[in-house]
């Protein structure tokens, strides 16, 4: 198939960051540690409103190669940066480094924050997770560095725990004020699983899911759009999310059952966040529903769930470009079960779920919208639920 990806085998993977490594700091790693990127399959922007998402693990993430040192610094290189490597001390507080060596300097902060004893590091990070596709290469990036922290200096920090790290080092010192599904999904998914989370108990749930057992494939879109305002724009959304819980009198909108939300919406001020309180409510909703059918082995059931969530971030969440609704409507015209955008929007990933057979016909009509409407041309390759964070060497 054309949209098949390059999905480097282990040992290719692990080799250029212990070479860097070696090369760079004159010695070998003590070992080496990786996180994958995710696609969410449904649940968008509900991870903020103590909700439920179904994220899967992607084999593509970040390798880092990592080895104790006795100084006080953290040194790290990263294979996809031009320079260097970047030099922090261990005290470095937020605000004092931008850019990709943020996420790194995050984490160290929020480990120590934490009152865990990490101390001078080199690292080299290596990841094929696209950047900016919304399939979480951040997350990625922090997952993968904090496990090396954790198990270099023996700090016994549970996986949860260590998501929660994650999150806060995005949080409160790279200041993207994200929910914590991407930091739990790189951290704890599982190999031919989606991971049921409820983000207010930080219960999980591994979910078998085999789409090839169905003859179905899960197609991964990236639409090489541009995120525009990302930032600024889902700070707004989930400000606007919790002034609706406020008013509702409840302590989040994930407290607002699919039932009641006729009665929520009638004492929600302004259309516009009546519209955003029915996405987060009706979206919950569909997680719920997407869970119960893949528990009873029905795949299909689970394509207009995909689609009705895709149509609720574009028409109530507002999150969506002209790419992501191009891509989802030609990908259902060739026939895909069920399509959506995939992460915070403005740009990104789409998923459709497809008979195998038909793999091919549906990204070709995305192409084709994508050359009549003057878009860049977009990429795809097939999801399979890969493990979650993990030493490899
Ligand atoms: C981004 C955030 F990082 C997640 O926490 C989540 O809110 C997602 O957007 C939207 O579902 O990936």
């Amino acid at each position: 198939m054309t949209h098949e990806p390059t999905v480097p085998s282990r040992s290719s993977e692990v080799l250029p960051a212990v070479t860097a490594f070696t090369e760079t700091f004159g010695r070998q790693p003590d070992g080496v540690w990786a996180a994958p990127g995710r696609v969410n399959v449904i649940g968008e922007h509900t991870d903020y409103n103590d909700g439920f998402v179904l994220p899967m693990a992607l084999p593509q993430g970040v390798r880092a190669a990592a080895g104790r040192t006795p100084g006080a610094q953290v040194r790290v290189l990263s294979l996809q940066e031009t320079g260097d490597p970047v030099t922090l001390e261990l005290g470095t507080r937020p605000g004092e480094v931008a850019g990709w060596a943020a996420y790194v300097a995050g984490v160290v902060w929020s480990l120590r924050s934490a009152g865990h004893d990490v101390g001078g590091v080199d690292l080299v990070v290596d990841g094929d997770v696209p950047a900016g596709a919304g399939l979480s290469s951040s997350a990625a990036l922090e997952c993968a560095v904090a496990g090396a922290l954790n198990d270099l200096f023996e700090l016994g920090v549970e996986p949860t725990e260590l998501a929660r790290l994650a999150q806060r080092a995005e949080n409160d010192f790279v200041g993207m004020p994200c929910g914590v599904m991407d930091q739990m999904a790189s951290v704890n998914c599982r190999e031919g699983h989606v991971l049921f989370l409820d983000t207010r108990s930080l219960l999980t749930e591994h979910v078998p899911f085999d789409p090839a057992r169905h003859g179905r494939t899960l197609l991964v879109i990236d639409t090489r759009a541009p995120h525009r305002l990302v930032d600024g724009e889902y700070a707004k959304r989930r400000a606007a999310c919790e002034a609706a819980a406020a008013a509702l009198g409840v302590p989040a909108l994930r407290d607002v059952a699919l039932d009641d939300l006729p009665t929520a919406l009638s004492r929600v001020d302004g259309e516009e966040q009546r519209r955003r309180v029915r996405h987060v409510v009706t979206e919950n909703a569909r997680v719920s529903d997407t869970v119960r059918r893949l528990r009873d082995g029905d795949l299909d059931g689970i394509g207009p769930l995909l689609t009705a969530s895709h149509a609720s971030l574009r028409d109530d969440y507002e999150v969506t470009v002209g790419e992501l609704d191009t891509a989802v409507e030609a990908a259902l015209s060739a026939g895909a079960l069920g399509a959506r955008m995939t992460g915070g929007g403005f740009g990104g990933c789409v998923i459709a779920l497809v008979p195998d057979d038909r793999a091919d016909t549906v990204f070709d009509a995305v192409r084709t919208a994508f050359a009549d409407s003057g878009y860049t041309e977009p990429s795809a390759f097939t999801a399979t639920p890969a493990p979650g964070a993990r030493r490899i060497r």
